[in-house]
């Protein structure tokens, strides 16, 4: 019973030591990714996990629960004070998740879903591919970015609304440089008669900051997930108005999950808690300035920027002038120590394996306390990389000088 991991499974613990060794010593800039606190590591790696608490704090299908429905209950109190929502679900265990028990509050198979394009910046569970359950159970309907601006175009998305009359539209992305204002969306929701989904689960961490303008006034739900930008665990998180706070609920339970994760939900209150404390919000703001500073750099590198920039935490980098694809470029940052990911850009000639583009982003290297100068370094490392993709030595030394500055920031030193 109380066997380590190390006596237990070996193989496991080994190659979590290397894992832990490669997290240490390479650069992560996937948007997507960050490190929790110990606390939040702790919250998740705690005997909660032993409980079943099917149901709702007070209104459980099984007994013993009265720990849990406390925790439940106060992850649920912080995130309602955090996002000034009016009813907070904290159940689903990801962004998909979360999304998918939207679909099934609000909708009937085979309703009308209007969604950003995965090509232009959107979501696999948006619909935007064809083997997801989205595409499979709902209509997709798409809009995408302005092809000079890349930005989105109010004007356009009306029109397409006005044309497919969807149930619910939603203002989400995973891939999109720029602030979203949600006033507008919710005038073309009203005009159509739709529902307004904002899924935001990339920028959660700026809005919960007041960097981000906020969609929870103008969203009839919002969907997010805790460990990107607001650097909790995984999972996912809803907010709605309270007019739709039975329906969500009982579209996690039992509509599409069974049991809480309760672990995760202590360790979900654990990061709202920390994302209320003053220097939350000096983290946040350091993400966009090493944004910025990152994005300057490579813009200086002589790569073009889809938007012509950032106002978040991530950059959309076009390298289709510079003769090199998404996936060529991923793979040799790496073979440097710089974890990038490929990303499709707008309008992109090159299919999603192989794609034109990569998406830097900073929240992980901002929890390791880097500022400016270390982006401008990093930023310098990639346009000499890029621009000399057949240089092995360069890649060799700069991976030596990305350990050292990946000794100065550490990470997990006390795992
Ligand atoms: N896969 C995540 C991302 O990297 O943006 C979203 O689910």
């Amino acid at each position: 019973m109380s066997n380590s991991l190390k006596s237990t499974d070996p193989e496991i613990k080994e190659i979590l030591r290397k894992e832990l060794f490669r997290q240490q010593n390479t650069l992560t800039l996937i948007p997507s990714e960050n490190y929790p606190s110990r606390a939040v590591l702790e919250a998740e790696g705690s005997i909660l996990m032993d409980k079943y608490a099917e149901g709702y704090p007070r209104r459980r299908y099984y007994q013993g629960c009265q720990f849990v429905d406390e925790i439940e209950e106060l992850a649920i109190q912080r995130a309602k004070k955090l996002f000034r929502g009016e009813h907070i679900n904290v159940q689903a265990h990801s962004g998909t998740q979360a999304n998918i028990a939207v679909y099934q509050a609000l909708l009937n198979p085979g309703d009308t879903i209007l969604s950003l394009k995965l090509s232009h910046g959107g979501h696999l569970s948006h619909g935007g591919c064809e083997k997801t359950l989205t595409h499979t159970h709902y209509r997709i309907v798409y809009y995408g970015v302005d092809k000079t601006s890349e930005v989105f175009n109010y004007e356009e998305i009306r029109q397409i609304a006005l044309k497919h009359r969807p149930r619910l539209i939603i203002a989400g992305t995973s891939a999109y440089p720029r602030a979203i204002d949600f006033a507008p969306w919710r005038k073309i929701a009203d005009e159509v008669g739709a529902y307004l989904l904002a899924d935001v689960a990339h920028i959660i961490g700026l809005i919960a900051a007041g960097l981000h303008p906020d969609p929870v006034p103008y969203a009839d739900v919002v969907t997010a997930t805790t460990q990107k930008t607001l650097r909790g665990p995984r999972g996912g998180l809803i907010i709605c108005r309270q007019k739709y706070a039975s329906l969500i609920d009982r579209a996690i339970f039992p509509g599409t999950q069974g049991g809480p994760f309760m672990h995760t939900i202590a360790a979900k209150a654990v990061c709202f808690k920390e994302a209320a404390e003053p220097q939350f919000k000096k983290y946040q703001k350091q993400i966009i300035s090493n944004a910025r500073e990152l994005a300057k750099t490579l813009n200086n590198g002589g790569f073009r920027l889809v938007s012509g920039g950032t106002d978040t935490h991530l950059i959309l980098v076009d390298l289709s002038n510079n003769g090199i694809t998404g996936d060529k470029a991923a793979a040799i940052l790496e073979k440097a120590g710089i974890v990038v990911n490929k990303n499709s850009i707008p309008f992109d000639a090159q299919p999603p394996s192989l794609t034109s583009g990569i998406r830097p982003g900073t929240p992980a290297l901002t929890t390791r306390g880097m500022k400016e100068p270390e982006m401008k370094l990093i930023g310098e490392w990639i346009s000499k990389i890029l621009h000399n993709p057949e240089d092995v030595s360069l890649r060799k030394k700069i991976k030596k000088d990305v350990e050292k500055l990946c000794k100065k920031f550490p990470i997990y030193e006390e795992l």
